[in-house]
């Protein structure tokens, strides 16, 4: 083993520090340690019940330590080195770990401070500080500022925590990023930040820039350095390359995250890259970490190449440790292909048990070896970590400003030393050159599953230097005598990632960075959220902060509030918070009976897919129609919940419908009843707000697919809904009977279009019009419809032969599939245990339900096959209304957000999610979430707080209705005579909640209108207040210039049903306008402006003078945005909210051509008032004129919508469709199937008036496409002009009239 060349650049043991504070870097010396051996039980003992409890942090992991001198005169403390927090904090002498920790009550051994005896000790923050790590540790006190010694650099005023209650008995310094802090509200907003270690280092200027390098000597020497503000090129050999830290996904950096792309495992016998389906791995680097951890699949393979083995006793993989001497090693790749690669060798892989004496192996063939812990631990979700016993192989520069790291393969042992300190404020990593292939870090390896070719070369050499015979390449497998059962319990104890609490949940991407970088001297990333006016700038050396702590700071009160209600909030909201396991706990019997027999679920999918064919055979199959009819069927009845005139004549679904019906389901040989409510949804993108709506309220949903076309476009769009709400669901592939039908294609497009987890859980018996049914590969059995309509399910234990080898796979498939994302199947998947049918039924629903995986069913809804299986489904997979959480906003404690609960027995709320009109009166759809509702009740309405009272209780069957006298808690229901909005909250009136409305998008269309005939305005006008009030996408205004009526809307075919609806419904015949584009204005530059509005007319003129900037919103380029910037009051605040409505107003309505402004933003940072002519009214108008006029200097220009069009046609027309979207739009994607093709294009919407015409004329009328809103983008020059003078001329004609 290597080590005794190490040398030490400083260790803290003998008090030395070697320092390098010139030039611009600090160096300081760390070494690797234990804390006393009476604190420290054995990292690897026995995980026997009594000692599970201190197997908790690491404490007994060890880390890397450093000493540092704090106050006046010195005191020496020895701190850890943390790259996953921010925080210095140390503990109080007399804090009580401190007094346990050691015989004698002198503090804790590692050095604990005594505020005391420090003159220079100021308490800034008394009761603030308090941090908790995600190992569940934690630290409370006082902040206060000290001097702090460091690396033989002085900071004078280090604010940091002192650790009065605490359970870690050394202090940490914590070098991460700054978000990492310990006040970080669960809001952003309310986050915020002080200084810390790097930062003040600049602040102080004793380095440039907020960066460091870190060097770990090997294995043995366990020492190192940190290097701030520079490199040493003398501690690693090869290049140094830079890849990127990813932030979070709300574009937040809070840890050093980074893109693992291979591994490879190497020996003299041969090589192999491993495989995982986690590539690229989102990996942490992170020195508070001891081992390293990767994804379970991964993490198997190492094992295998490596010879470790699993053990239960120890809930760790083990080796013997003579395998220290293997020549085998790993390559760990980074930053995608030809990215920097960092090989970690066996001996830095093998750890010896901290203390106490080794076990040894007690059987099998590595009996009486020696037992050490590998270096590779397996854990199942992201992020991963890469701890010490990679990093001490890789040499490594944090570079915070400009979010990325340099690597290069460490020198271990160097002795020499050639510093090179960055030279400015972010500058860029010295000697660094930029890994080649960042932006392809999604490009996996090029590898099946490994042949294992390196493992006998990690054994041989072990058995040869071991001389015990042992070692052969049957040590691959789990040595006998070990159980095998995994406890991943343990080992999620067993991982130390010292990263602040509380932002470790933010999900973080991999592949896109968001947003922009930072300037040179832009805005500091750790500054969160918005709470603070101004943004924090780096200046030269200096940093403003946002958070002193200083006495007589004004900022501070303020800040350290924010932070205090964030943290009050955060635990008031873990409080209130039950978990919907916490509710099923708590149930009373009955409720948990009646709830857990409850499904509301919804029905989506793109268009035509069979939605409302599969309904018509849900209903027929739970005895809701006596017969079925088809959509557009030629007996022309319709399907029952396509009930419109409009809808049975189209074969659409325009509006979605309700039903409810009663399933009765065979459980362990008896009859269980469950009770569904159902909501059908259309496809068309035009009527998605039915689809949004219907998200909003249900608790789980059937996603159905054409088995030919697989995942399309609208399929994407309810995706997104579905996420949007946190939709369990189940996935349907209809129209099995269809020519070219694949299920499995449908099943990889789920995963890989989707990116949800899917396997299939049946496969077809039969194919097209073959087609006869599924094997359940659950159960393997067969199922296949029988009788009239196939009412009967034929089911038989006997797969057909030609089937079982493929049912076998696909079994297999789904178990590994579920293993992925469900921990107990990861568990009985690694210890190679088969999972009974009721497991695999346990572990799809928790998966399903937890949103991480969607079950694929199958079958053909218009051939009456394989729907009941779907419907047994619904009940297995899906939520009842207990199991998914289900919150109300709280009016009376601002907002805060609380749990509600379905019992009947609590006070009522419900929401309103649809209001329609029928023969019978207006009708109010309403999800129950918690309380019964019973007939006659009053009920308040929580915005506008009317009582109502309920007279009329109704569960809706399509368009008839069966009475109620009372509804529980959980399901959905109609209501009469209730006025109320779509979206609005109902309560018993005691409790002052409302909930969260759902999400509308923008109208894109519109179109002028009137009534052919005068006389007809009167049902004009009520019909279009009917429309406006059931669906939130129809908008009316009247033009003010035209004084025309103008509707828009999603799309030209959700106006034209309106239209329609008016001629048949109300019998209004009406005369429209050519469909308008719904254009925007904005501007593309900064233009300063001075305006001064200077009207005298007798009495009292008017008065004002604003003077600014504008320029584009550059965060947020669909919203607007106002700010004030005066100093010394030039306009009062009175006048500067007039300012702030001035500008809104002209928005509403751009110079340009009327049409609403979006992504300015405005900025008045001086002005003028006149004593008596200065009002509200002259600086609104003042405004508003001085935007119009700098306007044009901004360079403002008109947006159209670009829509997302998807065109699918018959293979043939392929030619005749290019040609067609030639002048239309760019082409972004084509896929050519069997006959048909698929192209999706993105067209301006003005293009794509009367595209129905066109494409049916090219493609002989087989041609189907669907538009979406996706962005706004320039209009061509020439369009622009055009529009601009129409709009000039329409006003010069105004104006002249
Ligand atoms: N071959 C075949 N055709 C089917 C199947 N299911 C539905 N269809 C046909 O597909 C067409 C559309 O069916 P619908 O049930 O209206 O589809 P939808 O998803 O409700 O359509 P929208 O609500 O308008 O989005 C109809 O002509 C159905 O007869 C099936 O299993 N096989
Ligand atoms: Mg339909």
């Amino acid at each position: 083993m290597r080590g005794s060349t190490a040398v030490a650049v400083g260790s803290l043991l003998a008090g030395a520090v070697e320092a390098q504070a010139a030039n611009g870097v600090v160096q300081w010396g760390i070494q690797k340690r234990q804390p006393e051996s009476s604190q420290q039980p054995n990292r690897l003992r026995k995980r026997a019940s009594t000692y599970e409890e201190v197997i908790t942090n690491d404490q007994v992991r060890g880390g890397y330590f450093a000493t540092c001198v704090l106050g006046t005169p010195g005191q020496n403390l020895t701190l850890q080195l943390d790259t996953g927090s921010s925080d210095i904090w140390v503990p109080e002498s007399t804090a009580q770990i401190c007094k346990t920790s050691t015989q004698n009550s002198n503090g804790c051994s590692l050095g604990s401070f005594t505020p005391d005896k420090s003159s220079t000790f100021t308490v800034v923050g008394q009761g603030e500080f308090d941090i908790s790590y995600v190992d569940g540790s934690s630290s409370k006190g006082d902040y206060f500022t000290d001097v702090f010694e460091i690396g033989g650099a002085t900071l004078q005023n280090m604010t940091m925590g002192l650790g009065i209650t605490t359970d870690i008995p050394y202090g940490l310094v914590g070098v991460g990023y700054a978000l990492n802090e310990a006040i970080v509200g669960t809001t952003q907003s309310a986050a915020s930040t002080y200084p810390n270690l790097p930062v003040n280092m600049v602040n102080e200027g004793l380095i440039n820039t907020v960066a460091y390098s870190l060097w770990l000597n090997d294995l043995d020497a366990s020492t190192g350095n940190i290097l701030f503000g520079g490199i040493d090129t003398e501690k690693y050999v090869g290049d140094l390359t830079k890849i990127e830290i990813y932030p979070t996904s709300q574009n937040l950096y809070t840890s050093f995250l980074v893109a693992m792309t291979s591994l490879l495992a190497n020996s003299p016998s041969g090589n192999d890259t491993l495989t995982s389906r986690q590539f690229p791995i989102p990996v942490v680097l992170d020195s508070g970490t001891t081992l390293t951890y990767l994804p379970t699949d991964l993490a198997m393979q190492a094992w295998k190449e490596a010879g470790a083995v699993y053990s239960t006793d120890f809930g760790a993989a083990v080796i013997p440790c003579n395998m220290q001497n293997s020549k085998g090693f790993f390559s760990f790749g980074f930053a995608g292909p030809n990215g920097p690669l960092i090989n970690v060798t066996m001996d830095e892989l093998v750890l010896d048990l901290p203390s106490g004496p080794t076990p040894t192996f007690s059987s099998g063939v590595y009996k009486g070896l020696d037992v050490c812990e590998f270096g590779i631990q397996n854990f199942s979700s992201a992020p991963y970590l890469l701890g010490d016993t990679f990093l001490r192989s890789a040499y490594v520069v944090y570079d915070l400003i400009n979010n990325e790291i340099g690597i290069a393969a460490t020198d271990f042992n160097s002795t020499k030393t050639n510093i090179v300190a960055f030279p400015s404020s972010s500058a860029q990593i010295p000697s660094a050159t930029v890994a080649p292939n960042q932006a392809q870090v999604t490009v996996r390896p090029s590898a099946t599953t490994p042949a294992y070719a390196a493992s006998a070369g990690f054994t041989d050499s072990a058995a040869t230097s071991s001389g015990s015979g042992s070692g052969s390449s049957s040590s691959k497998n789990a040595a006998p005598g070990m159980p095998q059962a995994f406890d991943m319990a343990q080992v999620v104890k067993m991982r130390v990632y010292r990263a602040v609490a509380a932002l470790n949940n933010s999900s973080r991407t991999l592949g896109a960075r968001h947003g922009a970088r930072y300037s040179s001297l832009g805005a500091c990333r750790f500054a969160a959220g918005s709470a603070s006016p101004s943004p924090i700038r780096i200046g030269a050396t200096q940093f403003e902060t946002r958070r002193h702590f200083s006495g007589s700071s004004i900022s501070r009160a303020a800040a350290v509030g924010a932070a205090e209600a964030a943290l009050k909030q955060a635990k008031e909201l873990a409080a209130a918070n039950m978990t919907p396991e916490a509710v099923a706990a708590r149930m009373s019997p009955e409720e948990h009976k009646r709830l857990s027999r409850v499904r509301n679920i919804g029905i989506a999918a793109h268009i035509d897919s069979g939605k409302t064919t599969v309904t018509e055979r849900i209903l027929f199959y739970t005895g809701r129609v006596k017969a079925i009819h088809e959509v557009r069927g030629r007996d022309g009845v319709g399907a029952k919940m396509d009930s419109m005139e409009l809808e049975r004549e189209r074969g659409i679904t325009i509006q979605s419908a309700a039903t409810f019906a009663d399933w009765t389901k065979k459980e362990n040989g008896e009859d269980v009843q469950y009770h569904i409510n159902l909501i059908d949804t259309p496809g068309h993108i035009d009527f998605t707000i039915e689809v949004e709506r219907a998200m909003r309220v249900l608790d789980g949903a059937v996603m159905v697919l054409c088995a030919v076309s697989g995942v399309q476009s609208q399929t994407i769009t309810v995706d997104r809904q579905m996420k949007r709400y946190n939709v369990p669901r189940i996935s349907f592939v209809n129209k099995m009977d269809r020519m070219g039908a694949n299920p499995f294609k449908a099943v990889e497009q789920i995963n890989s279009k989707l990116k949800i987890p899917a396997a299939a859980i049946q496969i077809p018996i039969g194919s097209e019009k073959e087609f006869e049914g599924v094997v359940d590969l659950i159960e393997m059995k067969a199922i296949r419809n029988d009788g009239q309509r196939g009412v009967n399910l034929k089911i038989s234990k006997e797969i057909p032969p030609d089937l079982k080898e493929l049912a076998e796979q696909k079994r297999q498939e789904l178990i590994e599939k579920l293993a992925d994302v469900d921990d107990e199947m990861a568990e009985m998947f690694l210890d190679e245990i088969t999972p009974t049918p009721e497991q695999i039924k346990a572990a799809i629903r928790r998966a399903t339900i937890g949103l991480k995986f969607t079950p694929v069913l199958m079958g053909s809804a218009l051939a009456d096959k394989s729907v009941q299986p779907m419907l047994d489904a619904v009940c297995d997979y899906l939520p009842n209304p207990a199991n998914v959480p289900n919150t109300a906003l709280d009016r009376s404690r601002g907002e805060q957000s609380v749990q509600l609960i379905p019992y009947n027995s609590l006070p009522f709320v419900g929401l309103a999610f649809k209001l329609e009109e029928n023969p019978y009166g207006q009708v109010t759809y309403m999800r129950v979430y918690q309380g019964s509702l019973k007939k006659g009740t009053y009920l308040f309405n929580s915005r506008t707080d009317k009582k109502v009272r309920i007279p009329r209780i109704v569960r809706m069957h399509s368009n008839e209705m069966e009475d109620v006298n009372e509804i529980g808690a959980g399901e959905i229901c109609a209501v009469f005579g209730v006025e109320c909005a779509s979206g609005d909250t109902f309560t018993d009136g005691g409790l002052p909640y409302s909930m969260s409305s759902m999400y509308v998008p923008d109208a894109v269309m519109s179109l002028s209108i009137k009534p052919k005939r005068s006389s007809d305005a009167d049902a004009f006008s009520k019909a279009m207040n009917r429309f406006m009030r059931e669906d939130p996408t129809f908008r009316l205004h009247v033009d003010g210039e035209s004084e025309e009526t103008i509707i828009s809307g999603m799309g030209e075919l959700h106006l034209e049903i309106y239209v329609e609806r008016l001629r048949r419904e109300y019998k209004v015949d009406c005369e429209t306008g050519q469909p308008r584009v719904a254009y925007r204005e904005t501007i593309t530059h900064k233009a300063p402006f001075d305006y001064l509005l200077k009207r005298q007319s007798g009495g009292p003129g008017d008065f004002a003078r604003v003077m600014g900037w504008i320029e584009p919103n550059e965060e947020n380029a669909e919203d607007n945005k106002f700010e004030t910037q005066v100093v010394g009051g030039t306009i009062p605040d009175k006048f500067l909210a007039a300012c702030g409505k001035g500008f809104q107003e002209a928005c509403e309505k751009g110079p340009l051509l009327g049409h609403r402004v979006i992504g300015a933003s405005m900025v008045v940072n001086d002005g003028a008032t006149h004593v008596t002519d200065s009002s509200d009214y002259a600086f609104n108008l003042a405004t508003q004129m001085a935007f119009r006029k700098a306007f044009k200097d901004a360079g403002g220009q008109v947006l159209e919508p670009l829509m997302k069009t998807t065109i699918t046609a018959p293979a043939e027309f392929q030619g005749n469709i290019l040609m067609l979207m030639n002048k239309r739009g760019t082409i972004v994607d084509t896929e050519v199937g069997a006959d048909e093709f698929t192209m999706v294009a993105d067209c301006s919407l003005n293009a794509m008036f009367g595209f129905s015409t066109h494409l049916r004329a090219a493609t002989q009328g087989k041609g189907e496409f669907s538009m979406e809103f996706s962005h706004y983008a320039p209009a061509p020059p020439h369009l622009q002009k055009e529009l601009v003078a129409k709009y000039e001329k329409e006003l010069e004609a105004k104006r002249t009239k």
